[in-house]
């Protein structure tokens, strides 16, 4: 039993808690630890998980989904895979609820310890629908309560809020669902929570839609099935309609702290640009205080920490495996690394897909910064490929090296433009970078479209005493809106031909002041 009383305004950790696309976060505490899985959609490993003993560090240290099989995200359309994960621990066991959009649908996933391994997941019978969570009454009796919306079948069905008791061995719902409480009637009531504290069962869901309505609503009752009764001050939490850096937030989970303070953390988005109308990095982890008075919760608007300190990370491949933070696309990492080249390089071989492809040859790591540097030296005696900035498979831009020759990409929606120059020099290894930086204003003050994106990209080749820069591109269309993508920037190294020995890749990245 939790009590809804506590200390209030407890230190808050600096946002973005988990920077880069990390949308939909769960979280939950076992004694002093905590930890928190998010949605990772057509990419695997699947399923990210973080631990954190203080809340303002964290780690990641796993996935819920590993092993083939337990997604089924091979084919899944963009948009589609590991949407919404609910991270709960009861008897012993972690418990991982979630829905595999397009793919195997809402399923059960438990591990004896967070670090996996995790079970290979239960499809729940009897669950129609998106963002399941999962709760118990003293009794032992597990409710599953979800958003109804029906994603099978031609146009999508919204059935509000709907709950069943489960059977969580089995993944069999013990009854026909039930509608609940569905927010103060905005739109795409979803990702409902149920807490029991100090004796009241508490429903928050988010309404009002992932975009910048998006919002955090809230309803009680003295028990877990209803009726429930909603906050007079709903929505809790919204960023609409106003000037915050952080907008979009919504997707709310509550946890209270090993000191008995109260936290929600949500996703957010930190939109940029002249109408500050794109966000690179997509739907992100962040975090704020919760009070209680009379027995509801007061949410803090959410706040962003000023920039902390530049971030550089080389990775020599020398481990021999990728670290966890790398992610390929409808496949696994293992399936996109074909062998390691002389010790501490990285191989790549093309097997006829490109950075177009639903499944390219790639392996990438979430752009975390506003602004950002990927840069790799690749071997690129026996084939093509470089370094990709992707949304999806629609909006990427690529800067690519082989025989002879070094070019650029630029793919957005229907069009495509490169831009191709000789390579500088004849070694077999070259050097790619692919940076963000401002956007740069005319001198003469003259503004024009061109520079309300929320940053440029540009595209480089090492010349050996320098850089010559083969296309400076707007942002915006590798952004969340434009993509219309449920993820954010992943920044990585792909094959396009033959076979590429990457040595290096180094990331660089900072945030700006507001
Ligand atoms: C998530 C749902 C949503 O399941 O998008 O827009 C889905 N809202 O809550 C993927 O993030």
């Amino acid at each position: 039993m939790t009590t809804a009383s506590g200390p209030n305004r407890p230190a808050t950790p600096d946002n973005p808690l988990i920077p880069g696309f990390h949308p939909d976060p769960s979280i939950c505490r076992v004694g002093d630890d905590y930890y928190i899985a998010v949605s990772s959609f057509e990419y695997l490993p699947g399923i990210p998980l973080f631990h954190s003993r203080d809340l303002s560090d964290w780690t990641l240290i796993g996935h819920v989904a590993e092993r083939p099989g337990q997604l089924d995200v091979g084919q899944v359309p963009t948009m589609g895979g590991a949407w919404a994960p609910t991270l709960r621990h009861h008897d012993g066991r972690f418990w991982c609820v979630v829905t595999d959009a397009m793919g195997r649908g809402s399923l059960i996933f438990t591990a004896e310890r967070p670090e996996g391994p995790w079970s290979d997941g239960t499809v729940m019978r009897g669950v129609d629908g998106i963002d399941p969570d999962i709760a118990w009454d003293e009794d032992g009796t597990c409710y599953v309560t979800y958003s109804g919306l029906l994603l099978s079948g031609g146009v999508p069905t919204h059935l509000g809020i709907q709950q069943v008791r489960m059977d969580p061995e089995t993944g069999q719902a013990l009854q026909e669902p039930r509608s609940l409480w569905s927010g103060t009637g905005l739109m795409f009531p979803e990702a409902p929570h149920l807490y029991s504290i100090d004796g009241t069962w508490y429903l928050m869901i988010a309404e009002g839609g992932t975009e910048r309505g998006h919002s955090v609503s809230i309803a009680r009752s003295d028990r877990p099935d209803g009726p429930f009764e909603g906050c007079p001050a709903n929505p809790v939490l919204s960023a609409r309609s106003t000037d915050r850096p952080v907008q979009n937030t919504g997707h709310g989970d509550l946890v209270r702290t090993a000191d008995g303070c109260w936290l929600m953390v949500m996703l957010g988005m930190r939109p940029r640009g002249m109408a500050r109308a794109f966000s690179p990095m997509g739907r992100e982890t962040f975090v704020t205080p919760v009070r209680w008075a009379d027995g509801w919760p007061v949410v803090e608007p959410v706040r962003l920490a000023e920039p902390g300190p530049a971030v550089s990370r080389h990775e020599d491949f020398a481990a021999g495996v990728p670290g966890p933070e790398w992610v390929a696309v409808r496949r696994s990492p293992s399936e996109v690394v074909s062998s390691y080249g002389r010790p501490g390089a990285l191989r790549l071989r093309a097997d006829g897909s490109d950075m177009d492809s639903l499944r390219p040859v790639f392996l990438g790591v979430r752009q975390e910064h506003e602004e950002a540097s990927f840069t790799a030296e690749l071997d690129v005696s026996s084939g093509t490929g470089g370094l990709s900035l992707r949304m999806d498979e629609l909006h990427h831009y690529d800067i690519e090296a082989g025989p002879g020759t070094v070019r650029a990409r630029a793919r957005v929606g229907p069009l495509s433009q490169s831009w191709e120059l000789p390579r500088p020099g004849d070694a077999s290894a070259v050097l790619l970078r692919i940076s963000t930086g401002p956007v740069t204003f005319p001198s003469d003050g003259r503004g024009s479209l061109e520079h309300g994106g929320p940053d440029t990209v540009r595209l480089s080749v090492g010349t050996g005493d320098g850089w010559q820069e083969l296309a400076a591109l707007d942002g915006r269309y590798v952004s969340a809106e434009i993509a219309a993508s449920f993820t954010g920037r992943v920044a990585g190294l792909y094959a396009a031909d033959g076979t590429v020995n990457v040595r290096w890749f180094h990331y660089e990245g900072h945030d700006t002041k507001r």
